[in-house]
């Protein structure tokens, strides 16, 4: 009888249990069983009741049933707090779509070098690179810039040794060049360049890209013509130009090519200092004591040669005005350029 009684409380006792949904439900089941007043406590307090042969086994069912129980009531709590758990998670919603990566993209200045490099690349120049630590013979003395010239003034120059400097131009790479290899040549030398310089137009690394075309009936017209071809494809068809003299030590004549400013169309601004134009390319015809220097006879060959400072075109292209934009990585500057 006892027995009978015992197996049913237990078999609810599991069921509601296993039905629970809550917590609240749960001391409820726990109060209902195994309070002070529960029922499977109740069959203890009877014990003394029974018969004393009935006594040891109702007492060992009794605990069974005890045990039972504590130990579904700490499973239906576990399972409880773990469903609370998954509900307090954000539902996944399968319909939605994926979240699509950043892709990175390259660096305005990496655009406009490799902008420049293909226009000549399409007019037969060839990509050559060097070292950005060089000799002190490659970046001055070879290139007609002897020892006391201004441009190797410590402030300017970045040195490593006596003889050891970072290039402040990529000029080298053309001399390694012609070093090796002989006329004809047609190429252009893109790379970083290093000044002690730094204010809204100056960093003292910059890029530079370099020209260099040699050969037996190379003339000042040819000059005209590659760098016309080129100021066309780079800001426009319809951009207009000027070639005005000017003076660098590795070449004779040289001169600078203007554009009408692109900001005030040649009335006067700030950007072209009221000039109406702006500065954009030095140039000039290779001066014979380069060609001495790397055993090239400058009575048999003339060559053109320019250089840029790639930074100054970009300002120009995308209208920046301050080149140290470019070398803060600040995501949102540079993520109009995508
Ligand atoms: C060799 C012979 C001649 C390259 C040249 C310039 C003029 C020039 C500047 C533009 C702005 C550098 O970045 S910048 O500051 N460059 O004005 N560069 S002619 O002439 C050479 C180079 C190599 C062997």
């Amino acid at each position: 009888m006892m027995i009978d009684r015992l197996k049913k409380i237990e078999n609810e006792a599991v069921r509601a249990l296993q039905n629970a949904r809550d917590e609240e439900t749960l001391n409820q089941l726990k109060i209902k069983y195994l309070g002070r007043k529960g029922l499977i406590t109740n069959i203890f307090r009877e014990l003394g009741k029974l018969p004393a042969g009935q006594r040891p086994e109702v007492g060992r069912v009794a605990n069974e049933i005890k045990t039972l129980v504590s130990k579904e009531l700490n499973s239906a709590l576990k399972r409880i707090s773990r469903e609370k758990e998954r509900e307090a998670q954000p539902q996944l919603d399968i319909t939605l779509p994926g979240r699509r990566p950043v892709i990175g993209t390259l660096h305005p200045i990496s655009q406009v070098i490799d902008e420049v490099c293909g226009i000549f690349s399409e007019l037969g120049f060839e990509i050559v690179e060097g070292p950005e630590v060089e000799l002190d013979y490659y970046n001055f003395e070879a290139l007609n810039i002897p020892k006391e010239h201004p441009a190797r003034d410590m402030q300017d120059t970045f040195y490593i040794s006596d003889n050891v400097v970072l290039r402040t131009h990529t000029s080298p790479i053309q001399i390694r060049v012609m070093e090796k290899q002989q006329p004809p040549v047609r190429m252009v030398a893109p790379g970083k360049a290093y000044r002690c310089d730094s204010d809204i137009s100056h960093t003292p690394m910059f890029h530079q890209v370099e020209g260099l075309m040699v050969g037996e009936d190379i003339s000042f017209s040819h000059l005209k013509g590659i760098l016309t071809i080129f100021v066309h494809h780079m800001f426009g068809e319809d951009i207009l130009l000027r070639f005005r003299p000017s003076f660098f030590p590795f070449t004779e004549p040289s001169a600078e090519v203007d554009i009408l400013c692109v900001i005030c169309h040649g009335r006067g601004c700030r950007v072209c200092s009221h000039t109406g134009w702006l500065e954009v390319i030095g140039c000039g015809m290779v001066h014979p004591e380069v060609f001495r220097v790397v055993g090239y006879d400058p009575e048999a060959v003339t060559g053109l040669a320019f250089g840029m400072g790639i930074e100054r075109i970009a300002m120009l292209k995308f209208g920046i005005e301050d080149i140290r934009m470019f070398f803060q990585n600040n995501i949102r500057f540079l993520k109009q350029f995508f």
